[in-house]
């Protein structure tokens, strides 16, 4: 029987536990697993480093939430996009979408430089500068769509096809959209990333990541890196993580309803520049986001008239929106990406890419509508003076 994404997140690897029934995938805080005799482990786990059964029923729901095989999951998004890089050598090429995550830039750019990895950044939404980037070089391509904080999109499906053909593996990081709303992998990608920590989790309380695939080969690869390396999540951030995944597609319904009428209002706003949110009409590849996404998400950018100052004083002024990192859970957040999430990207690359010094990304989240926007009023009223309405 082929269920549904409600379904599999409430069910995918979580039959009832064999010894009391119990309905909740119970949390295996251990560190080891007695042997029956020398080289008997009883059910196949022997060290929690290598598995554990919370963990596993985590990664084997993620997979089936994003229509994989295979799921593997790690301490930290970063963790994962470090075990990601375990599947190439020294010399080999990346080509990465230029708007991604700060703390993915600075990864790319400060450390996988030292271990003979190089990273070339390129606009992924524009398929012809993908296609001149391309060349036997380059063993993995790193998209992000939508983009943090630019929510700039790209095309995966093409992407994929001209990175087939280069011989190039794929790889998508679905944080901003999660399976709900977006499924890498049936669009080519070779394997689909989350920082977990975000939609997934969906409530702030865990940092976690999470990767899945399709291919035995770069499972098995990866899963031995998880054991060999080590940077695994612990039994409780699993079932947080488990917990979060059963309520993911409500979730996002909400987030995403919100979000929508949140970007309407803040276009139709006298003291809003601009504002990024792929379900408007007015972001640029709309049309690709009806297309690609099954949804638009929690996630808008926007430019208050003025500029750093007035960002400040929105930013300062909200009540409901808490001034912090980080995304997806179920409270909103707001925050200035030049000086908090990208501080790590150097300035004129910042200017150079779009993320203005007072650009200000919110993650919407699921409380009542009305409230948000009264919220986002008053500290707008509050930012911007006069002379800019
Ligand atoms: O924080 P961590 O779980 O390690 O995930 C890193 C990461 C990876 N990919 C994307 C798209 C992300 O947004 C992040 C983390 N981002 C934030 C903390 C932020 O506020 O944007």
């Amino acid at each position: 029987m082929k269920y549904n994404l409600e379904t599999l997140a409430i069910h995918a690897g979580q039959d009832p536990e064999a010894m009391t029934g119990a309905v909740t995938v119970p949390i295996f805080q251990t560190s080891t697993y007695a042997q029956e005799a020398l080289g008997q482990p009883r059910l196949g786990y022997e060290y929690s480093r290598t598995n554990n059964p919370t963990r596993q029923a985590y990664e084997q729901c993620l997979a089936a939430l994003e229509g994989a095989r295979h799921g593997i999951a790690f301490a930290s998004g970063m963790a994962t996009t470090n075990n990601c890089m375990y599947l190439l050598q020294s010399g080999d090429e990346v080509l990465c979408s230029d708007d991604v995550y700060g703390g993915t830039f600075r990864f790319f750019t400060k450390v996988m430089s030292k271990f003979g990895i190089k990273v070339h950044f390129v606009n992924t939404s524009d398929l012809s500068q993908v296609e001149k980037s391309l060349h036997p070089g380059i063993k993995l391509v790193w998209l992000e769509s939508p983009t943090n904080p630019l929510l700039k999109l790209t095309d995966i499906r093409a992407v994929c096809k001209l990175a087939k053909a280069n011989g190039s593996l794929v790889v998508v990081d679905n944080t901003f959209m999660s399976p709900a709303f977006q499924r890498p992998l049936e669009l080519g990608a070779d394997i689909v990333m989350h920082s977990a920590t975000k939609y997934l989790g969906g409530h702030s309380d865990l940092v976690g990541g999470i990767m899945a695939t399709n291919s035995d080969e770069i499972n098995e690869t990866m899963r031995f890196h998880q054991n060999a390396v080590g940077a695994i999540p612990g039994p409780f951030d699993c079932w947080l993580a488990l917990r979060g995944l059963k309520t993911l597609a409500v979730r996002m319904q909400a987030h995403a309803r919100n979000a929508q009428a949140l970007a309407e209002f803040l276009e139709s706003h006298p003291a809003v520049r601009q504002v990024i949110y792929p379900g408007l009409a007015s972001h640029p590849q709309h049309a690709l986001a009806r297309t690609q996404m099954q949804g638009f998400g929690g996630m808008i950018s926007f430019e208050v008239k003025g500029g750093l100052q007035e960002a400040k004083t929105l930013v300062e002024s909200t009540k409901l929106f808490l001034l912090a990192e980080s995304l997806g859970g179920v409270e909103s957040l707001i925050e200035v990406p030049a000086t908090m999430t990208h501080a790590s990207i150097p300035r004129e690359r910042r200017l150079e890419m779009g993320i203005a010094d007072g650009l200000i990304r919110i993650s919407v989240g699921i409380e009542n509508f009305e409230d948000l926007k009264a919220d986002l009023e008053q500290a707008l009223a509050r930012a911007v003076s006069k002379t800019f309405v």
